[in-house]
């Protein structure tokens, strides 16, 4: 059975969406990363990246949630475009777009607007206009068709929706007035008992909520270097 390494954060909760929405049985194992458990060595064995979501698959390791969505989906063959270069590419795109922009920007815009120790007018300028630009991008897309690769749900779906329910932490109160393409495409994903499976699974074990100077420690690592 699917062994997931879990956390209750954007990344892991495409893969807890996925793994609902397909029924594939999986052993869900909390990686607890405000107290650190990412950097365990059998943690890293599994993601030598130190971060969630991850999974082991009987002898197979994958990390990355865009990585494993496309593994899992082309394992099950569920939430796949047709099979043509034309949706290939345009999946392979958009997942990539998520991957290395809407994440990355979404992780440093909340970062610099609600963790770092100083306010960093630079820094929370530049990510926050990223963040947005990229989000407009996605929001543009939705206005123009049903879901990321058209008329059907898909994995593209999934991982932006992972972000999605974060974009007020990300953007502030204004994100879903101006991104009303993207928070109907979330609406439409949270009714499905799926997603609200996905989201209760946090409820099955006790993550630490405080980002105090351990936590800091753990997810910042960096930090330890201002140190003198
Ligand atoms: N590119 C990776 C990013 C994974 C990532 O940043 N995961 C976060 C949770 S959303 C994490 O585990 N953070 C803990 C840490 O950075 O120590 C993916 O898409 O899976």
């Amino acid at each position: 059975m699917i062994k997931f390494y879990f956390h209750p954060s954007p990344n892991p909760l495409k893969i807890a969406l996925y793994l609902e929405e397909t029924g594939e049985p999986y052993e869900l194992i909390p990686v607890d990363t405000r107290k650190g458990e990412q950097h365990a060595d059998t943690f890293k064995a599994i993601n030598p990246n130190a971060k969630t979501p991850a999974m082991q698959d009987g002898d197979i390791r994958v990390f990355d949630s865009n990585a494993m969505l496309i593994y899992l989906a082309e394992k099950t063959g569920k939430f796949l475009p047709a099979n043509t270069p034309q949706n290939k590419a345009e999946m392979y795109s958009w997942l990539m777009f998520v991957a290395t922009g809407i994440g990355p920007y979404c992780g440093q815009a909340v970062h610099f607007k609600h963790f770092a120790p100083q306010p960093q007018e630079y820094a929370v300028n530049r990510y926050d206009f990223e963040a947005w630009r990229h989000w407009h991008i996605i929001d543009d897309v939705l206005a123009a068709q049903p879901y990321m690769m058209g008329n059907d749900y898909s994995i593209v779906d999934m991982s932006v929706w992972g972000w999605a329910r974060v974009a007020p932490f990300v953007l502030g109160a204004q994100a879903w007035e101006k991104l009303p393409h993207v928070k109907r495409l979330l609406d439409q994903i949270n009714a499905r008992p799926a997603a609200q499976r996905a989201e209760a699974l946090k409820t099955q074990f006790t993550f630490k909520t405080e980002v105090d100077a351990e936590a800091r420690k753990m997810l910042f690592p960096s930090n330890e270097r201002l140190k003198v």
